[in-house]
């Protein structure tokens, strides 16, 4: 029996006590809030927070979730009322079939729909989970109007293909109508992401229109964000969880671990869903919750999705059960990343680090390391080098092991050249053409790939210090390339 409106009022009263289900009148909410990038993220996080948030207070905060361009999950989740199953797995496993999103639309096919809803009065809320690269900034962080998609916008800016162009685009309408406008809710790992966001929307609208730039600039809060949830893609055997234990077929749950945090600046007005009585932080210390976040949990990450293929391992919980890599997060978080981060107020650093590791343990999630080692060119200034140059700014000598990362994220896009395989990266044309160029002097080659224009931040091409330990480490991890464990300095 499918999961649909219908199915489940007539299983309601034989789900079993894990199962959570909308308390509120689904019919009777009015969509309040678009979402730009409709993935199992978006679904395990964000939704989740508001359908608890709707369970808890009600408001007119159904979401209409957009798709740029896969049309899968519109496909599957219509045949389901938009209805979909969040597992929840740990020791124990719950569930919550989420109801709060209304209408799925995919911009590639439905732009005027997708216009229509962000220029909607009812649209309060537009959040955002687009992935790095879907800010549209070059690496001086202002909107990179080399992209196609940007040139593309900029001359056409009532058909837009990018997001920008799309808050843009409503913003402009809106502000034309006289409407109230709507405020955005960045939800990627970038620090500074809403204030990120809003240079680029802001220069975009500048381009054709400097009054609607400055209305933006004054009357729009893109407050910044911290979101985490470990969501691996869904797998098979989900499905067939669900069907198991609720005893319906969705063909499109989310598999999450039970954690989840969403830390939101403290500026949005207070017209919003009632997120902060369902666990919701919101604060004006966000930047101490991000580096926390992006340094710790995803800096590791990054770690073993560079280091595990080296040794074989697909999932983060394989790489992790190799005590060595294990020992080798442990004692990078506490020497070499825990001294770049102030911790937000009562946060206990290394107690954070080991739940973070205990968290990678969870042997429920199949969260697979290829999934996190895409975009390194993004990732890893945030994450690794942003680290290396604060602990030199401080006069800290302790970045040996962060050289190793660098290290082993060139050898793992070296592995991938070599093999064939492709680089998924926004710059993957220029990782393919430096690593194709390297002639086995590796003093030079290391050297090619850290000062290559465009690729790496200034402050890091510019560094001598910085190449110099990366090319010590290359040399290392390159002469154990078949087993690294025994090269990496703990
Ligand atoms: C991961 C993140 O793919 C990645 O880069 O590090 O998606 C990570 O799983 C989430 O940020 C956890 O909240």
């Amino acid at each position: 029996m499918r999961l649909n409106e219908q199915n489940l009022a007539a299983k309601l009263d034989s789900l079993p006590a894990n199962v959570q289900v909308a308390r509120y009148s689904r019919s009777a909410t009015k969509i309040g809030i678009v979402h730009l990038g409709l993935g199992a993220f978006h679904r395990s996080h964000q939704a989740l927070f508001t359908e608890r948030a709707m369970n808890e207070c009600g408001g007119d905060w159904a979401i209409c979730a957009v798709s740029m361009r896969n049309e899968t999950l519109q496909q599957q989740l219509s045949g389901q009322d938009n209805l979909f199953t969040v597992v929840m797995n740990d020791k124990d496993t719950d569930y919550q079939v989420v109801s709060a999103v209304k209408e799925v639309l995919v911009a590639k096919n439905q732009l005027e729909q997708v216009l229509a809803r962000l220029t909607s009065a009812d649209t309060k809320l537009v959040s955002l989970t687009v992935t790095e690269k879907g800010y549209c900034l070059n690496s001086a962080g202002d909107l990179d109007t080399e992209l196609a998609g940007i040139k593309a916008d900029l001359a056409n800016p009532t058909a837009p293909s990018t997001v920008v162009g799309m808050l843009a685009y409503g913003l402009a309408q809106r502000h034309a109508a006289g409407t109230k406008p709507f405020h955005v809710v960045a939800c990627d790992n970038l620090p500074g992401n809403g204030e990120k966001l809003k240079t680029a929307v802001v220069q975009f609208a500048k381009a054709s229109n400097a009054e609607v730039a400055s209305w933006i600039e004054e009357n729009v809060q893109f407050p910044n964000t911290m979101v985490d949830c470990i969501t691996p893609h869904t797998e098979d055997k989900t499905v067939q969880m669900v069907k198991d234990d609720l005893g319906l077929e969705d063909l499109a749950p989310v598999n999450r671990e039970a954690f989840h945090q969403w830390v939101i600046e403290d500026i949005l007005p207070a017209e919003r869903p009632a997120w902060d009585k369902v666990g919701v932080i919101f604060t004006n210390d966000v930047e101490a919750f991000e580096n926390t976040k992006l340094r710790i949990l995803n800096g590791l990450h990054s770690i073993l999705a560079y280091m595990g293929p080296l040794l074989g391992y697909k999932s983060v919980y394989e790489a992790v059960s190799d005590s060595r890599l294990k020992g080798f997060l442990q004692s990078i978080a506490a020497q070499e990343v825990i001294p770049t981060i102030e911790a937000p107020a009562g946060l206990d650093l290394h107690e954070y680090a080991a739940q973070i590791v205990r968290r990678f343990e969870n042997p429920k999630i199949c969260h697979l390391l290829e999934q996190i080692a895409c975009d390194g060119t993004i990732k890893i200034p945030v994450r690794t080098l942003q680290p290396i140059l604060d602990n030199l700014k401080a006069g800290r000598n302790n970045n040996n092991k962060l050289y190793y990362v660098v290290a082993a994220w060139l050898l793992f896009l070296v592995n991938k050249v070599e093999t064939e395989q492709t680089i998924n990266d926004p710059k993957a044309a220029q990782l393919q053409q430096i690593i194709s160029a390297f002639t086995g002097d590796i003093t030079q080659d290391v050297n090619a790939f850290m000062t290559a224009e465009g690729l790496l931040p200034e402050a890091v091409r510019s560094n001598e210090e910085i190449i110099n330990k990366v090319t010590e480490a290359y040399k290392v991890i390159l002469q154990h390339r078949t087993d690294i464990r025994a090269a990496l300095p703990m």
